[in-house]
């Protein structure tokens, strides 16, 4: 077992944070106690409305009926550009740098609202009104921020598909929420390579006769397919249009945004986020939860095709007028040292990164980090899966020199923002827990029977009511949303991760408890990874889980029967890994890939999965009953050539 050490918080962070332990026990406690009171505060307090709300918040979260802020009108892009412009119009918004470290350009927030007004007229121009989805394949490029906040202007939805994704999974993304319009670029840069994101798209749209606009930013200028009609060239066409747009003001329940995700079963959800509660919920914890001070730069290294992207590159960040860092490049690009030039060349002084990137890092040893100075850095952050301890000293001890805090946040698409959280000022770290829930954020312990634990102990995370930023809807099936986060535990909202809480009240997240796997932070659900395995000819069965990785988290290990005619081979082997990064993402390829003469299933015909994760994740001694499969021999075999040791 690795020792815990726990940090306390040093003197220098109290003075400068924004609350303190006893200002956080006090908030929390009224959050709680009176949420009405609390909330409508807040609101007034973070945001600029049009139109006050009816009611703060009302419905059940568990028939699906909550909202926030109902009746109130706002809008996002006002909130997050026009409104600050009479006090920083010179300001800089966006700090863009580039994959080619020589590459690197500032937004100002009177740029910002420019270019956000004229691609809302270019989109309205287009027929795309207030409710009308637009779908977003971009690179990480300052104009996948714009093209984001121009929908939310005039008060479309908008569905961002995150680059990595293939041409068949962004067609079932333009398909499933029906969008009219799709922005992207020529290729993305990412590392020294090209993302042929138009070519995708022109692949796509193949089969997706509605969507009658594509809006193409040129990043590199490389020759790409042209549909007359249908395709625009962006910076050209922003030339055609006014630069005064005024915002179209929306209901704070409107719909802001969709995204999907993976889940245990089926093809990926769409996540309906709306407005008001949403932007409210990112813009406060980005405050408190980073400390976030006038001036600062922020740097959040997540894709804007996830939904960190979505709450802490764009939507928290601008909400309250900070500066937001948007790399283009990767970690290891042209060398490791990357992330800690970037944040001397800009004096980043809040990082915010995955646990993934950072045992990646880890493995290069300290060098790389300790030829740059990084005095500038004040607050560390991780998000995506749980980071272990010996990854967070040494976030803790070589990058942040022992100086800066580490916020490790835990949160999902679907509760939109950051659940669970220290403050920096206020909350004793220790190393691999996301310590306390944020304000309003009720966690709970389930035993297996749906029975709350108290005090220490482990088992599912819950939640027990409605939060501002929760998921709303799934796009098209609100009865998909009560089937797969309130139905498994009636009452609460079911969150797929196990957790423990210590002795202190302290939130430990231990992982996914359902079939879905966290590569590298990527949520994968191994449905997917089945269904498209099984496209090829020569497999008949397939059985997917994760496996402990020790850069990426989990590895994905695939079980593959194949057709009685045919031979395994490395060829086949390949195949198939190119079969799921053709039918997916090449994030979503298998790791490693055993050959089974059979898969172990129930005397009903259900692939065990509880058995084959023991297999892959090399642990015989807990591999549990047998007994009940329909052919217990079955089970050897797969562990004679188990490929996981
Ligand atoms: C924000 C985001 C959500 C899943 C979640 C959990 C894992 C996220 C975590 C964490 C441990 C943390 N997760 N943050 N696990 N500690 N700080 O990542 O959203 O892509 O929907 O993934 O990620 O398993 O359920 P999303």
């Amino acid at each position: 077992m690795y020792e815990i050490t726990r940090h306390p918080v040093s003197e220098a962070v109290r003075q400068r944070a924004h609350l303190t332990d006893e200002d956080y026990l006090r908030l929390y406690r009224q959050s709680i106690e009176q949420p009405q009171q609390f909330w409508g505060e807040q609101a007034s307090a973070f945001l600029d409305w049009f139109k006050p709300w009816d009611s703060v918040c009302q419905g059940v979260m568990q028939q699906g009926t909550a909202t926030w802020f109902a009746g109130g009108k706002l809008n996002v892009a006002y909130n997050c550009i026009d409104r600050h412009l009479s006090a920083r119009a010179e300001q800089v918004a966006f700090i863009w740098e580039g994959d080619e470290p020589n590459e690197s350009k500032k937004i100002t927030y009177r740029e910002l609202h420019d270019k956000v007004c004229r691609l809302a007229n270019l989109l309205k121009s287009r027929g795309i009104n207030k409710g009308d989805r637009v779908c977003i394949y971009m690179p990480m490029i300052p104009e996948a921020a714009f093209a984001m906040l121009a929908c939310a202007r005039i008060g479309a939805v908008h569905s961002v598909v995150f680059g990595g994704f293939s041409p068949d999974s962004l067609r079932d993304r333009i398909l499933d929420s029906d969008c009219r319009a799709v922005i992207t670029a020529d290729e993305g840069v990412r590392g020294g390579k090209r993302i042929p994101l138009k070519n995708n798209v022109d692949k796509a749209l193949s089969e997706c006769p509605k969507v009658t606009t594509v809006v193409m930013v040129e990043r590199t200028g490389a020759a790409v397919g042209f549909c007359e009609g249908r395709d625009l060239r962006y910076a050209s066409a922003l030339q055609t249009v006014p630069a005064d747009c005024p915002p179209e003001w929306m209901d704070a329940e409107d719909p802001l945004f969709i995204l999907y995700t993976s889940g245990s079963t089926g093809k990926p959800k769409g996540v309906l986020h709306t407005t008001g509660g949403y932007l409210l919920q990112v813009a406060m914890t980005h405050k408190y939860i980073f400390d976030y001070h006038e001036g600062d730069i922020f740097w959040c290294t997540a894709d804007v095709g996830w939904v960190t992207g979505h709450s802490y590159i764009v939507y928290g960040p601008l909400a309250n007028g900070a500066i937001s860092l948007i790399f283009e490049g990767v970690p290891n690009y042209p060398d490791c040292s990357r992330f800690w030039q970037v944040v001397d060349k800009h004096q980043v002084n809040i990082f915010y990164t995955a646990p993934t990137a950072l045992r990646a890092l880890m493995r290069e040893g300290d060098q790389p980090v300790k030829k740059t100075s990084r005095q500038s850095l004040r607050l560390l952050g991780t998000v995506g899966e749980p980071i272990n301890p010996e990854a967070w000293e040494w976030y803790f001890n070589v990058v942040g020199q022992r100086r800066c805090p580490i916020v490790d946040t835990w949160w999902q698409t679907e509760t939109g923002a950051i659940m669970i959280a220290p403050l920096p000022g206020a909350t004793e770290l220790k190393p691999g827990s996301a310590t306390r829930p944020f304000f309003g954020v009720q966690p709970l312990l389930l035993d297996e029977q749906g029975k709350e634990i108290e005090g220490e102990g482990s088992g599912v995370l819950a939640i027990r009511a409605s939060w501002p930023s929760q998921i709303r809807s799934v796009f098209g099936s609100p009865q998909r949303m009560l089937e797969t986060y309130f139905s498994a535990y009636p009452g609460y909202y079911f969150t797929g991760d196990g957790a423990r809480r210590d002795e202190d009240g302290y939130w430990w997240i231990t992982g996914r408890i359902d079939d879905v796997i966290n590569v590298s932070g990527h949520r994968i659900g191994t449905a997917e990874v089945e269904s498209a395995l099984v496209l090829h000819e020569a497999v008949a069965e397939a059985g997917v889980v994760g496996y402990p990785h020790d850069i990426k988290g989990q590895g994905i290990y695939a079980f593959v029967t194949l057709m009685a005619t045919v031979q395994p081979s490395d060829a086949l082997k390949k195949e198939l890994t190119a079969l799921v990064g053709k039918e997916i993402g090449n994030f979503s390829k298998p790791d490693l890939i055993q050959w089974a003469s059979a898969l172990p299933k129930t005397r009903s015909g259900k692939i065990m999965r509880r058995i084959l994760r023991k297999i892959a994740c090399n642990e015989l001694e807990t591999l549990g009953d047998t007994s009940t499969l329909a052919d217990p021999s079955v089970v050897d075999g797969l562990i004679e050539k188990r490929l996981n040791r």
